[in-house]
């Protein structure tokens, strides 16, 4: 018996047809009012490999992976329904939304349960996204394709894609992940110690579910909206015409547009944080968008924490062939290094230019108030230690901790160090957006690219909710705490700040904070 008749044997009592782990077919990411979404299925769409994905029902109509777009303002009132072997949440990256819709997993939804989430998109346009955060299963899950887009707009957004003339299918918004290829098939997610402490990281680059993946756009101004999904590996994104680097436009980050376009060559992108870019096809026929080579700065070694969660030994894993996950199996993909190049997607220029190309905007947006507290309010300790190994404050998270007490409607100003032994953390706050102060100790590449007063890089000018810190370097945040007046947010709302490094996040890298 072959491999895989063997598994399909073994798959017999889930009662699923076994479909190849083919990597290519995955359907393109058809667009899908956030407003007419009756149900979210999150489900498995291959048992041997593991993969999953999201299928929207909209009252009749069913769409796989589907790319969510709301107007500012818009409700979102759907059944989620767990389809998976294992606890899971939709926890919506980015919006401040009340504890009970969150989704930060202080309440999973249980294997074949459903929850019903209604929910005000309150946030500025830009690119939003949705994923698991079960604790212990939030890195498997996302790996295994759970990653979702949720593209908000508003006035402003729209003044942008008329004064770029933009043509119909020159605004993207796409998702790059990295998974392990070997023969052609993406591998399951099978961890070992050495990607508990680093992450795990894969070898292909996967955007919007394809590898390769390849967008025909038309000549002109090209608007793209970039999340980095991947578990664990930062990007360094730039653009290319063949081998000369091709310039482009950072307009906006996480939590929407910045004030005026900063022109870039390459941008820094970690887990969680999103970039908002125009790039001008000028008379290309084609562009490369790719992560350069970096020092990624892992100064952490050791064999810390392979994490063992207790809820985790109730549940199988999502991928049957872990089961005889075998590195002397011939199947076994080495992983790129972080900061490796690798190559993420392409862009096709079909078509002649029909009109003269406008010039950016110089002004983009009104950001919100960045007002501060007048003095530091919290200060942030990113450790390692080499037997539990990542920690915030040198205490590994518990669940059903209190967490930092926090004022509603306060603001605050954190600082955030990060350990000389240590490695690269993207930290993300849920429900609240921040703005970047001033960063010390940047290590040189980073440093390089600063652009403006206090250190501060092109992507700290925006509304953010996830931010590197780099090893040795420390940054300085404001928060605004300040939550809706609507009776969905009284009493006190539980939230959490931790790494979005997946393998940190389900290791211990994690604190709640109670806003009351
Ligand atoms: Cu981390």
């Amino acid at each position: 018996m072959n491999r895989r008749r063997f598994l399909a044997a073994g798959l017999a009592s889930l009662g699923s047809a076994c479909a190849p782990a083919g990597v290519r077919t995955a359907a393109a990411s058809p667009d899908v009012a956030l407003a007419d979404v009756r149900r979210l299925m999150v489900e498995r769409s291959d048992p041997i490999a593991g993969r999953c994905r999201y299928l929207a029902d909209l009252g009749g109509r069913q769409v796989a992976q589907p790319i969510l777009v709301a107007r500012r303002g818009e409700r979102f009132n759907a059944l989620i329904e767990n389809r998976l072997p294992q606890p899971t949440t939709v926890h919506f990256h980015g919006l401040t939304l009340p504890e009970a819709q969150d989704g930060a997993g202080f309440a999973p939804i249980a294997p074949g349960a459903a929850r019903r989430v209604q929910f005000e998109v309150r946030n500025r346009s830009g690119l939003y996204w949705f994923h698991p955060h079960a604790h212990g299963f939030t890195a498997e899950q996302v790996q295994a394709g759970l990653a979702g887009l949720l593209v908000v707009k508003d006035e402003d957004d729209a003044a942008l894609d008329a004064a770029l003339d933009l043509a119909q299918h020159n605004r993207l918004a796409l998702a790059i992940a990295d998974v392990r290829v070997a023969a052609g098939e993406i591998r399951p997610y099978a961890p070992d110690a050495h990607d508990c402490l680093h992450g795990w990281l894969g070898n292909r680059a996967l955007v919007n579910g394809r590898l390769d993946a390849a967008w025909d756009v038309a000549p002109g101004w090209v608007r793209l909206q970039i999340l980095n999904a991947c578990n664990a590996r930062g990007l360094l994104l730039a653009f290319r015409d063949g081998e000369a680097p091709v310039p482009f436009h950072l307009l906006g980050t996480d939590g929407g547009l910045l004030a005026a376009p900063q022109a870039l060559e390459r941008v820094f992108l970690y887990g969680g944080e999103r970039v908002d870019v125009a790039i001008h096809t000028g008379t290309r026929q084609t562009l490369a968008a790719v992560s350069l080579e970096f020092d990624p700065r892992h100064h952490a070694h050791g064999e810390a924490a392979h994490h063992r969660h207790a809820a985790r030994a109730s549940y199988a894993p999502l991928a049957a062939a872990t089961i005889c996950a075998d590195a002397q199996g011939g199947m076994a993909a080495d992983a790129l290094p972080d900061g490796g190049a690798l190559p993420l997607f392409s862009l096709r220029v079909a078509g002649s230019a029909a009109r003269p190309a406008p010039s950016l905007p110089e002004r983009l947006s009104q950001l919100p108030d960045g007002a501060t507290a007048q003095s530091v309010t919290r200060r942030v300790r990113l450790d390692f230690e080499p037997h539990s190994g990542f920690v915030i404050d040198g205490m590994a998270y518990r669940m059903d901790e209190p967490g930092w007490p926090v004022s509603r409607d306060g603001r605050e100003v954190w600082e955030i160090k990060n350990s000389p032994i240590s490695m690269p953390h993207a930290m993300h706050l849920h429900g609240f957006a921040f703005r970047v102060l001033r960063r010390q100790g940047t290590f040189g590449p980073a440093r390089a690219l600063a652009t403006a007063f206090g250190g501060r890089l092109p992507t700290d000018l925006g509304v953010k909710d996830t931010v590197v810190v780099w090893p040795n370097e420390t940054l300085w945040l404001a928060v605004d705490f300040t939550l809706p007046r609507d009776p969905a947010f009284g009493g006190p709302q539980r939230f959490m700040f931790h790494c979005h490094n997946l393998e940190h996040e389900d290791g211990m890298m994690m604190r709640n904070l109670t806003v009351a």
